[in-house]
């Protein structure tokens, strides 16, 4: 059969896979107690009633959100919803809120986000906006940092995994995303076999600098490889961004062995600057695409959804000049440029050697035409013409690498579970310390910018097995804190983190704790359906829609006793919480609601929808313990049969209540 030897080269490919493997399990570690240096406690106590240095944005993996953590302490302040619905505070529960879930496939309400990426002034974090990519359908949003509240989600046609995102430019003209699985574009229904022919590479230039006009300033089109990871150019190389890439052989089944045959795979260098002056030009369509733009007006508070219908797209090769490939070894997985911007460290997941290119010499080699080749229209560099140097034998499966900014570099090892640290320049490895277990991402404040805090380096590990209280079969992930500030490494804590921590930013607390939002003021909302005060409040009826108007404030609604609804309406409650001081939320729930609740901030108004599916009296409460009567804070809505002859009423009554009137319930009819 024409299949045997191919097989045969599959079974020894696992093989080998599965050595690697063992060779991690096995791997005998020191006791952890013993690493951890004596002052350890003290460098990361943050006593009652101070604050934490800095902020960390974890993204939260599977979980589709970023969570916020205070470093040195650990402590998890917040989680953030980006991707993925939030009972906790209704987010893509709430009518405001469920645009921001909207796609060209419906409303998702999950993804799964990888890379934090906060927004630079001048090659340097400025704590105005974070942003954060969707892998699995194709998106990247936007938060905003004074309120920490995702505002704006921009999906990305014509990508499959949105992996290689959303790395960002100096000034923030940019933010990047580079499709993970190439596919047909336009895509289309055609038979996998036709990989080769069919399926396309891509990556994309979105604008982020203007909240809620994100939008993608050019996409260009690639061969068909899986793009993975991306970095800006800076300093010298300012103007170009890298992309790693795996699977230049254009595997479309069982790609742990048939990705592995190339000895090198590429680092795609972009220069981006061309690439503007090219979208100009002749050779840019605008082509058919439906994707989704999701914005929230910071004064109506309510998420719009927009479907756009074309995306202005090129191919690479009709940008000549712009795009080099740099042959990388093995299927490298992180490309990270050092502060200086002359050097590119790529983490070849099966390479025995860190790589690292020069940019200099990269442009010297493309002055020289040092080129050993081209792949549809784009030329392949010598490996030779633009290496810089090779730190060798540094460890087991390096991923990603961030840098110091006094001239070392520090890298992860998945495989033999350690963080090198390493000289740039010299190449030599200068320190190494073990992680508990196989970290994907390591995180320095700024590590990816021009000017990182050389304090400290957060390990993010994809394995924790033995760190924690056993917790049944799911395991927290796990980050560990590292000083930095010597010339060794020194452990300092684990905490656990909420979903997998891939890649994390942090930044100078003071770049956003003086800036933040503390409530919404009532004078400047221009919410639809706002109640400014309890007279504004009201219940109106439209066919089988019941818009319930009313105030939440310490404590109580207004209305709290809701009748004339019916079996068969929908009823939206659309509540302002009155409070205008900071950390006074109120909630919202009433029994049986099919949705989750409402979690709304002071000034704001939300919007839950019920359709309460039977006659009865149903109660209402607030969710969220505000004041020393919290419990006191609760309502009743009546629901009667279809066609009732209840009239539309919501009442508060102030006082001692009036006796009941004539009409009466069931029980006293008999
Ligand atoms: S990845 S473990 Cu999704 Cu950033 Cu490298
Ligand atoms: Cu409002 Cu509890």
């Amino acid at each position: 059969m024409a299949t045997f030897p191919k097989f045969r080269h599959v079974a020894s490919g696992i093989a080998l896979a599965s050595v690697a493997l063992l060779a991690f399990a096995c791997a005998k570690r020191p006791a952890s107690g013993g690493l951890v240096s004596a002052d350890a406690a003290r460098a990361v106590y943050v006593a009652p009633g101070q604050y934490d240095e800095f902020y960390a944005f974890l993204s939260g993996g599977f979980n589709g959100q970023i969570g916020v953590y205070g470093l040195p302490s650990g402590r998890r302040l917040k989680t953030i919803p980006v991707f993925s619905q939030y009972p906790e505070n209704g987010y893509g529960y709430s009518e405001e809120t469920k645009p921001m879930l909207n796609t060209s496939y419906g409303f998702i309400p999950w993804d799964d986000t990888h890379h934090p990426a906060l927004s630079q002034t001048n090659g340097e974090d400025d704590g105005r906006w974070l942003f954060i990519n969707a892998n699995n359908t194709p998106r990247i949003a936007r938060i905003d940092l004074t309120r920490f509240e995702t505002d704006e989600i921009l999906e990305i046609p014509n990508a499959g995994g949105n992996h290689g995102s959303p790395f960002m430019t100096s000034n923030s003209e940019y933010v990047v995303s580079a499709t993970r699985f190439s596919v047909p574009v336009p895509n289309a229904d055609v038979p996998i076999a036709t990989y080769k022919q069919n399926f396309k590479g891509q990556i994309s230039f979105i604008r982020a600098d203007q909240p809620g006009k994100m939008a993608i300033a050019f996409q260009m089109l690639m061969p068909g490889f899986d793009y993975d990871l991306a970095r800006a150019g800076k300093a010298k190389s300012e103007g170009w961004f890298f992309f790693s890439m795996y699977n230049t052989e254009r595997a479309n089944s069982l790609l742990e062995v048939n990705a592995s045959q190339n000895d090198k795979d590429f680092i795609a260098a972009v220069n981006w600057k061309k690439l503007e002056v090219c979208a100009k030009g002749v050779k840019m369509h605008r082509v058919p695409a439906t994707y989704v733009h999701n914005y929230t007006d910071e004064f109506t508070r309510q998420a719009k959804s927009e479907t756009l219908t074309s995306v202005p797209q090129f191919e690479a090769k009709d940008c000549p000049g712009a795009v080099y490939f740099l042959p990388t070894p093995k299927s490298p997985h992180g490309a990270d440029v050092d502060p200086t911007g002359e050097y590119i460290a790529a983490g070849g997941k099966l390479a025995s050697v860190i790589p690292v290119h020069s940019f200099t010499k990269m442009l010297k080699a493309i002055d020289d035409k040092a080129f050993e080749g081209e792949i549809e229209g784009i030329p392949v560099l010598k490996y030779e013409a633009t290496l810089a140097g090779e730190v060798k034998n540094p460890g087991l499966g390096p991923l990603h690498t961030e840098f110091d900014g006094k001239g070392y570099a520090y890298t992860t090892f998945f495989i033999s579970s350690e963080i090198v640290k390493w000289k740039l320049g010299t190449w030599e490895v200068v320190d190494r310390v073990p992680t508990y277990y196989s970290p994907g991402h390591l995180m320095i404040p700024g590590g990816g910018t021009m000017k990182p805090s050389g304090k400290y380096m957060l390990a993010l590990n994809k394995i924790t097995k033995d760190r924690y209280l056993p917790t049944g079969p799911e395991l927290a992930q796990s980050a560990q804190l590292f000083d930095i500030s010597g010339d060794k490494m020194k452990l300092l804590l684990d905490f656990p983190t909420e979903g997998e921590p891939h890649y994390g930013q942090a930044i100078d607390a003071k770049k956003i704790r003086d800036r933040q939002v503390k409530f919404y003021k009532l004078a400047d909302s221009k919410a639809a359906n706002i109640s400014r005060s309890e007279k504004e409040t009201g219940i109106s009826r439209e066919g089988r829609k019941v818009h319930v108007r009313m105030t939440a404030i310490r404590s109580h609604f207004s209305p709290d006793n809701i009748e004339g609804v019916q079996v068969g309406d929908t009823v939206l409650f659309h509540v302002t919480n009155l409070e205008q001081d900071w950390d006074v939320p109120h909630g919202f729930a009433i029994m049986g609601n099919q949705n989750g609740e409402l979690l709304i901030m002071p000034g704001e108004t939300r919007t839950l929808r019920w359709v309460p599916p039977k006659a009865g009296v149903y109660p209402m409460y607030c969710t969220d313990f505000c004041s020393a009567l919290h419990q006191e804070m609760q309502g009743y809505v009546r629901v009667s049969a279809p066609g009732s002859g209840v009239a539309l009423s919501g009442v508060t009554s102030r006082g001692p209540q009036a006796a009941p009137k004539a009409e009466a319930g069931p029980k006293q009819k008999q």
